[in-house]
């Protein structure tokens, strides 16, 4: 099959054909039928997240499945599946305490393998690694059972493939992480793929006032498309005091920072009310450090920091909860497609991604 490959840290993705293997135990060969682009494959190509190479990336998609390796129950061939970039056993520690976005069976696939630490894919005899034992930039994926969820056959793929990463992320962690009320101020840092469903995941909360800051106005614009309220352009204005002016100087109830950067996370920081909650959900380096007040951040001012994974997702019950809400009408997902391409426009997608001009790119497979 031909992917889109990561050959090494900072070089240009190549379509290349690889050679796939048949699904172990536990796993299952998956017809990707779409995958989103999002700024975390991009993160995968300039080191901001360490992974080897060489690397399919890819890891918000949904398909079909093919073929099922021995002992798989959760799936059957012809099943319409979300795939999610966190596998959730159900079993482990975390699991059973009601956190599976930090399930213990992902470690393993950290290092770009499967559960068993070692991937499917191969180039002339050499192994190609898959993207959060995914690797939806290739037609085809095996992957483990326990990292996808069921859905009905009637949702188109496309969409259902944003849901995997950017729409249980963004809306997980305003319903989910933050826990956003009817009423609030929210703050949303980074109008992205992610971003944009942070802020319509708060308006589906009742947050009564939505300020989306980004440096784009083009993504400005996407912001209102989805429910914000009012705009800040962090390029010619300072964020913070711009939130202060518009919540009467105490600074927004929920601010989420859906970048991934030391001096944004300390805007969401400072530009959160006394007693409110900050939410980190964009991906740093891993170099970025906090450096913040103790008495004036946690003590005297009593702010809550949370880091979101996944929207703390429990993707089982979130999966069919947001594609409910999207055939209710309250959800966007066709809205999010900019773009949709072919494997070869890889790119272009990552360069269009840093300009401002797409909420999502989606590649369409051939097969
Ligand atoms: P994106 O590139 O589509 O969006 C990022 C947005 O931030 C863009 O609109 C930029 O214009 C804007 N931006 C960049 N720098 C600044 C700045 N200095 N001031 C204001 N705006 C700025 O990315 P995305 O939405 O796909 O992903 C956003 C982050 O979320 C990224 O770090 C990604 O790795 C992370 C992510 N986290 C999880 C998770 O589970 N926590 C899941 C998926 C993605
Ligand atoms: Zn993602």
């Amino acid at each position: 099959m031909k992917a889109a490959v990561l050959p090494a840290l900072d070089t240009p993705l190549e379509t290349q054909e690889l050679e796939i293997a048949a699904p172990g135990p536990g796993e299952v060969r998956v017809k990707v039928v779409a995958s989103g682009v999002c700024h975390s494959d991009l993160s995968i190509q300039n080191g901001t997240i360490p992974q080897p190479t060489p690397i399919v990336l890819g890891h918000e998609g949904a398909g079909i499945v093919e073929e099922v390796g021995e002992g798989v129950t959760k799936v059957q061939p012809g099943d319409h599946v979300v795939l999610s970039f966190v596998p959730a056993c159900g079993e482990c520690y975390m699991c059973r305490h009601g956190q599976p976005y930090v399930c213990e069976q992902a470690n393993a696939t950290a290092g770009g393998g499967l559960l068993d630490g070692t991937t499917r894919l191969s180039r002339d005899g050499s192994p190609v690694f898959q993207m959060a034992a995914l690797g939806t930039f290739g037609p085809y994926a095996i992957v483990p059972e326990i990292s996808m969820v069921k859905i009905d056959d009637d949702v188109p793929l496309e969409v259902a493939a944003l849901i995997g990463c950017g729409v249980l992320t963004g809306v997980g962690a305003a319903l989910n992480t933050a826990d956003v009320q009817e009423g609030d101020s929210v703050v949303v840092i980074g109008c992205g793929g992610v971003g944009l469903n942070v802020i319509q995941g708060a308006k589906i909360a009742g947050a009564s006032r939505i300020i989306a800051v980004d440096r784009f106005d083009s993504k400005l614009e996407m912001a209102k498309d989805f429910g914000a309220t009012d705009t800040i352009n962090a390029g010619e204005t300072d964020a913070v005091m711009a939130v202060m002016g518009l919540t009467e100087g105490r600074g927004a109830d929920v601010a989420f920072e859906v970048i991934g950067l030391g001096p944004t996370i300390e805007q969401a920081i400072n530009a959160t009310r006394k007693g409110g909650e900050v939410v980190l959900v964009g991906v740093p380096r891993m170099d970025v450090m906090v450096n913040l007040p103790a008495a004036f951040t946690w003590l005297y001012l009593a702010k809550t920091i949370k880091g979101c994974w996944y929207g703390s997702s429990n993707v089982y019950e979130d999966v069919p909860k947001l594609l409910d809400l999207w055939k209710k009408g309250e959800l966007k997902l066709e809205e999010l497609i900019s773009k949709e391409i072919t494997v070869e426009d890889i790119n272009e997608a990552f360069a269009d991604m840093q300009a401002g001009t797409v909420a999502r790119s989606v590649i369409q497979h051939s097969h």
